[in-house]
């Protein structure tokens, strides 16, 4: 096979009509056929398959022991989202050990594909949801609580799936087992573009919050109540959205977005009642986003309060800057021949990992360097040299 047959066997899954581009969510319909699809994938290279307390699923090559080299990333994607992001690093480590069995290569250690859930968080609002609950990073109280856009609980929706919330938490004991994590990416930027080159190694990864704002004003009639006295928390939310955009502006490498609005009721001939708006802050240390955010929610106060209405602002989560395993990055980027290495400001579960152990990251040339929309890209041949690239890596660490 090859990466792009892999990914070709769930190309009709999760197809957004709307949106276009790819809508996979944890625990729904379509992200449960990715699963079986990864349980499939993994019993044609004859891998024992696992799910964890946390529901990320896990494929091993060699029994689960002391030492584990594992590969992988996450199958769910943000609405509409592209192909790659996520999908291409587990169907480049399904092919990375088909490419090392083909050869007659053996691990001296065991290796383990994954596939964390809800990398995203666009079900349930906390990016690398499976990897922080396996961390212990978040309570299994507070995981369980979380709620979607539908209502639904995260205890719901995994006892739906046939899933046992009790061993929703922390699983020291596998992390423990964990040698090495490296996740291969498809790159969310342009540089490997520019630089005319296949491969890179990610350095780092910008710190990331998100907050939930939600604006409270009076519903009314579009027609019969007048303008001026109005407390409408639509027009509050968009001088939100231009003060958050104006706060990053200040700092050339900071970000600030506001992607996700929710009017209530959300009618053409109504005032809205309320806004709930989703703020994305990133920047090159914890430090800046957190001033970031005061800067920003002052002005939105401010806006908030000129419009009669009233703000709330709960943290939603908050992912600290991450500086990759230096002595990794060099092995693998030496291993790649020479890769570069970037910085990236997208979170990933490798981010999440590598406060407990050595990880690191592959990301693979992205010709329109669009991400998280339907226009993601990755030319075929890359991501064959990416796989054969983390076979290498593969046979490099677990060869000993
Ligand atoms: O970067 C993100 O928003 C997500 O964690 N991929
Ligand atoms: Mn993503
Ligand atoms: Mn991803
Ligand atoms: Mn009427």
């Amino acid at each position: 096979m090859s990466v792009l047959e892999r990914l070709e066997e769930i190309s009709g899954i999760g197809r957004d009509p709307v949106r276009g581009g790819y809508s996979r969510h944890l625990l729904e319909p379509a992200e449960l056929a990715l699963r079986d699809w990864f349980r499939r994938s993994a019993r044609e290279l004859e891998l024992a398959v696992e799910v964890d307390g946390n529901g990320n699923l896990w494929a091993w090559w060699g029994d689960p022991g002391p030492g584990v080299i594992a590969t992988g990333s996450h199958l769910d994607s943000v609405p509409g989202g592209g192909a790659y992001d996520g999908p291409l690093g587990v169907a480049s480590s399904f092919e990375a050990v088909a490419l090392l069995r083909a050869e007659g290569w053996r691990p001296a250690r065991p290796i383990a594909i994954c596939a964390f859930s809800e990398e995203e968080g666009s079900r349930f609002g906390m990016p690398c949801l499976g990897a922080r609950l396996l961390a212990g990073e978040i309570t299994p109280e507070a995981a369980l609580a979380r709620v979607d856009s539908g209502g639904v609980t995260l205890a719901d929706a995994w006892r739906q799936a046939g899933m046992d919330v009790s061993r929703i938490g922390p699983d020291r004991d596998r992390v423990a087992l964990l040698d090495t994590f490296v996740e291969l990416h498809v790159e969310q930027g342009l540089d490997l573009e520019e630089r005319g080159l296949p491969l890179a190694v990610a350095s780092a990864i910008m710190a990331h919050g998100r907050w939930r704002l939600t604006i409270s004003g009076e519903g009314n009639h579009a027609g019969t109540t007048p303008m001026p006295g109005r407390r409408d928390p639509v027009v509050a939310a968009s001088a939100a959205a231009l003060a958050v955009r104006d706060v990053a502006l200040e700092h050339p490498t900071a970000r600030g977005t506001v992607g996700r609005i929710a009017v209530t009721p959300n009618g053409t001939n109504v005032i809205a009642s309320r806004v709930d708006a989703w703020l994305d802050i990133r920047a090159h240390s914890d430090a800046q986003v957190r001033a970031q955010l005061d800067s920003t929610v002052a002005l939105i106060r401010k806006c908030v309060a000129a419009e009669g209405c009233v703000l709330d602002v709960r943290e939603e989560s908050f992912s600290p800057l991450v500086a990759f395993d230096q002595p990794l990055t060099e092995r693998i980027a030496g291993v790649l021949g020479g890769a570069p290495s970037i910085a990236t400001g997208a979170g990933h579960d490798a981010g999440v990992l590598s406060a407990y152990l050595p990880a690191a990251m592959i990301f693979v040339r992205n010709p329109t360097g669009v991400s998280h929309a339907p226009g993601e890209t990755a030319r075929d041949e890359d991501c064959e040299v990416g796989a054969r690239g983390l076979a290498a890596v593969l046979r490099d660490l677990a060869g000993k």
